[in-house]
């Protein structure tokens, strides 16, 4: 991976942090090529309400939201749904008696997009001009087997992606555990405000940024990467624990759904062709959830180091 691939790789994940990034894709995605059923009830629904920052609904309806708090109560009235939340894919409509509902997105109605980086390639390897226009036609599919199976598989046009070869599968794992631990130092080192990490993590972190013998971001060869892993093994422990933590949220349980996975999978699909198959195989029990016992063994974590009181 070239720097201005992992500089976007930084930029996402510091994203994540913000949970910005991580709610604007987190929608009934696929992680493991099966469709996501009844895991998360709540995306069955039509009306969604959303809590706090943990409803992936609120990114589409987030500057919506901010609207809503300045505006009367007896304009809400008026208009019932200023604080009705509807899914991806769906729009609020009122009745004749005034009851809102919600209904299918015309796709035309999606704002344009302003660039490729904002098509995205759903598992027909169809391109949508956006996720807005992908929902949209989802729910225009809604009821259907069709729309059942068709879920947004990665961020960006369609393209073709290079079968993973064994040999390059255990590649990943050294080099996203290499960006995991540059991220949080990343993260530790730009957090003058305090609010990219909790004091909890950046306690763990700055024994690593104190660490004369962290390997400092750079091009390392695979070899170098796979010696430190060995010679800094304690150094990779809490940043792959991290990871999970960003992701397990929805709901927090120690499983990682194909939906709370696609924040890291979606984007990560275009750039690295192994990602599919790493995550696939990391799910060892095939039960279409990562455990974190099962994600920390495919980064290479030991049985003994794996605690979930590091997932903060
Ligand atoms: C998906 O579409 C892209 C671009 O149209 C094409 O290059 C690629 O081969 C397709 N992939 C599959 C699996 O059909
Ligand atoms: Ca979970
Ligand atoms: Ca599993």
């Amino acid at each position: 991976m070239d720097r201005p691939t992992m500089r976007v790789w930084i930029i996402f994940l510091l994203c994540l942090a913000g949970q910005a990034f991580a709610a604007s894709i987190t929608e009934e995605q696929p992680i493991l090529d099966e469709p996501v059923v009844e895991e998360e009830p709540i995306m069955e629904e039509d009306e969604v309400m959303p809590e706090g920052g943990a409803n992936p609904v609120q990114v589409e309806t987030g500057e919506f939201d901010e609207a809503i708090e300045i505006i009367e109560e007896d304009v809400n009235a008026e208009n019932p749904c200023l604080n009705h939340h509807c899914k991806k894919g769906k729009v609020c409509e009122v009745d004749e008696e005034n009851t809102p509902m919600c209904v299918c997105q015309d796709p035309t109605s999606c704002p344009a997009s302003v660039g490729e980086f904002e098509h995205v390639c759903a598992t027909d390897n169809t391109t949508y001009d956006s996720s807005c226009h992908f929902f949209a036609h989802k729910c225009s599919l809604e009821g259907t087997k069709k729309g059942h199976k068709l879920h947004l598989d990665y961020i960006g046009p369609c393209k073709f992606i290079e079968p993973c070869l064994d040999a390059e599968l255990n590649e990943f794992p050294l080099r996203m555990r290499d960006w995991l631990k540059n991220v949080l130092v990343t993260l530790y080192e730009r957090d003058e405000e305090n609010n990219l990490l909790t004091e909890k993590q950046k306690l763990r972190v700055k024994k690593i940024y104190e660490n004369e013998k962290r390997l400092q971001a750079g091009d390392h060869s695979l070899d170098l990467l796979a010696h430190d892993f060995e010679k800094n093994y304690n150094m990779y422990i809490f940043p792959v624990h991290w990871q999970f933590g960003q992701l397990d949220q929805h709901p927090i349980d120690g499983f990682l759904s194909h939906t709370e996975l696609a924040p890291l999978r979606a984007p990560l699909i275009p750039m690295e062709h192994c990602t599919t198959r790493f995550f696939e195989q990391c799910d060892s029990d095939s039960d279409k959830y990562i455990a974190l016992e099962e994600w920390a063994k495919c980064f290479g974590i030991k049985d003994q180091d794996v605690d979930k009181d590091l997932v903060i």
